[in-house]
């Protein structure tokens, strides 16, 4: 009985500590896009993914804290808007996974766009599309980088563990009371 019962013991300790180090790691997910050359005249889409590889992020276990997306578009003109020597002024409006166009912004020589994008990243994945509403450019690249945290999959609630440990210990004192009981006999 008293073997059974100190078995019981070790087994709650073990899960208690076993909760005491489930928990969830700063993470960070950067997706690059950098076309070698890509002019947009009209509109293009590509998208970004943020769960690739090993460390990639997981649907439904891990989370994300914020998102911030930069996409650097460039003037295909040498000279950009000059008069004569360029090719005048570019406009460009944004639109990601659908859910509608941003207003249109000036392209200059060399911009950078920047987006928060959280509540867009639920499944990992981000679909982006540039129109030009003006003129033409080039897009000279995209990065996505979103911050979150890394859970580990599948862990028991410690309260759970605890209670399990427990009803161990219980089930384990019953036993041995029905012993001692049956060594009276
Ligand atoms: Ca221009
Ligand atoms: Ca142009």
């Amino acid at each position: 009985m008293f073997n059974r019962a100190r078995t019981c013991i070790t087994l709650a300790a073990v899960s208690l500590l076993a909760s005491a180090t489930a928990q969830a790691l700063p993470a960070l997910w950067v997706d690059e896009f950098d076309p070698a050359d890509i002019t947009i005249s009209s509109q293009y889409s590509f998208s970004h993914s943020i769960l690739d590889g090993a460390n990639g992020f997981r649907l439904g276990i891990d989370t994300i804290t914020s998102a911030t997306l930069s996409i650097l578009l460039a003037d295909d003109a040498l000279f950009g808007d000059l008069p004569i020597l360029g090719d005048g002024q570019e406009t460009v409006s944004f639109n990601f996974d659908g859910t509608g166009w941003s207003s249109s912004q000036p392209v200059g020589q060399l911009d950078v766009f920047s987006f928060g994008l959280d509540s867009l990243l639920t499944d990992g994945m981000l679909d982006v599309t540039i129109r030009a509403t003006q003129g033409d450019f080039k897009l000279a690249k995209s990065n996505l980088v979103v911050i979150g945290e890394r859970n580990r999959a599948a862990v028991p609630e410690p309260t759970s563990m605890a209670l399990f440990g427990l009803g161990l210990f219980g089930l384990a004192a019953v036993a041995g009371r029905k012993a001692r009981i049956r060594m009276h006999d």
